[in-house]
C-alpha cells in the first residue's frame, strides 16, 4: 500500500484529534519547505470534516473546541513563515469583524493576518460585533474596505442587518464590503447586499487590492 503523504496525514491527525501529531507534522512540513498557505488549506479541509462529524452527531462540542484550539496552534506555527511585505507604506485601510451572534474567529484571524502581511492597515473589531459598532467604527476609522465574517447560517441575517445599518447611516457608498466564512457564498452576497464574497484569505487580499489600487 502507498504511504500516505504528509498533507493527508495532517488532515487525518486533526480530524482524529491527535493534537501532538498534528503539531509535529506541521513543523516537519514547514521544515521540508511546504507552502504555508497550502498547510492552512489542509487545516481548513480538516475543519470541514470535523464540522460534518459534529453535524452527524459523531462529534460533540468538546471535539469542536479541541479542533479550534488545534487550528489556533497550527496557524501560530504557520504564520511566521508567511512572508510579510517589505513595504512600510500601508496600502489602505481594511476593517474586519465577525458579525453579531457569531463567535467563530479562526478564519477571520487568518484573513486579518494575510491582509496585514500584504501591507494593509487592518482594524480588527473582534467577534459578535453589533451592526452599530461597524457603523461607529466606519465613521471613526474611515476604512476603504469592510470585511464581514460569519460561519453560522444566521450570520447571513446579521450581515444583511449590518449592511443595512451602514446604508441607513449614509456610509454605504464610502466603503466597499466583502463577506466570507463557512457557508457564505454568492447567494448570501446578493441577500445581504455586499459588494463581493471571498472564499478564502487570499481572495480577501485580492479584493482589497482590486478596490483600493484598481488592480
Ligand atoms: C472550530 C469550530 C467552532 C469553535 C470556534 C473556535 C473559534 N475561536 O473560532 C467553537 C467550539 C467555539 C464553535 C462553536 C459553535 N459552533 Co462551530 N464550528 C467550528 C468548525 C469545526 C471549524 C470552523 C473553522 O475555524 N474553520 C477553519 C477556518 C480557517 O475556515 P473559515 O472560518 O471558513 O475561514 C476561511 C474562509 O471562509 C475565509 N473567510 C473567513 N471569513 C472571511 C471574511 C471575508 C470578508 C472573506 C473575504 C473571507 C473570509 O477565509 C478563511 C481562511 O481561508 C466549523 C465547521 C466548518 N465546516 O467550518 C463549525 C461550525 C461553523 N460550527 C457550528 C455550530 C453549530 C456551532 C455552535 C452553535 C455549536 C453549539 N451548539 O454551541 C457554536 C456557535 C457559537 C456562536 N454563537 O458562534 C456549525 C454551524 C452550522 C450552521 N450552518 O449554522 C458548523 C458548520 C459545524 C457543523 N457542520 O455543524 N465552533
Amino acid at each position: 500500500m502507498k504511504e500516505q503523504g504528509k498533507p493527508a496525514r495532517l488532515v487525518d491527525a486533526i480530524t482524529e484529534m491527535r493534537e501532538g501529531e498534528a503539531l509535529a507534522l506541521t513543523k516537519q512540513m514547514l521544515d521540508d519547505g511546504a507552502d504555508p498557505l497550502t498547510i492552512l488549506d489542509d487545516c481548513r479541509a480538516a475543519m470541514e470534516i470535523v464540522g460534518r462529524r459534529f453535524e452527524l452527531g459523531e462529534y460533540f462540542l468538546p471535539e469542536l473546541v479541541l479542533a479550534g484550539e488545534m487550528l489556533k496552534q497550527l496557524s501560530g506555527l504557520v504564520k511566521p513563515r508567511i512572508q510579510q511585505t517589505s513595504e512600510t507604506k500601508k496600502r489602505g485601510k481594511v476593517m474586519m469583524g465577525t458579525v453579531k451572534g457569531d463567535i467563530h474567529d479562526l478564519g477571520k484571524d487568518i484573513v486579518v493576518f494575510m491582509l496585514d502581511a500584504n501591507g494593509f492597515e487592518v482594524h480588527d473589531l473582534g467577534v459578535d460585533v453589533p451592526a452599530q459598532t461597524f457603523v461607529d467604527k466606519i465613521r471613526e476609522v474611515k476604512p476603504d474596505v469592510a470585511g464581514l465574517s460569519g460561519l453560522l447560517t444566521v450570520a447571513a441575517d446579521s450581515m444583511k442587518q449590518t449592511i443595512e445599518a451602514i446604508r441607513a447611516a449614509g456610509l454605504r457608498d464610502r466603503v466597499k464590503i466583502m463577506i466570507g466564512g463557512g457557508v457564505i457564498d454568492d447567494h448570501v452576497r446578493l441577500y445581504a447586499g455586499a459588494d463581493a464574497f471571498g472564499a478564502d484569505a487570499m481572495a480577501a487580499v485580492s479584493l482589497a487590492k482590486q478596490w483600493i489600487e484598481g488592480k
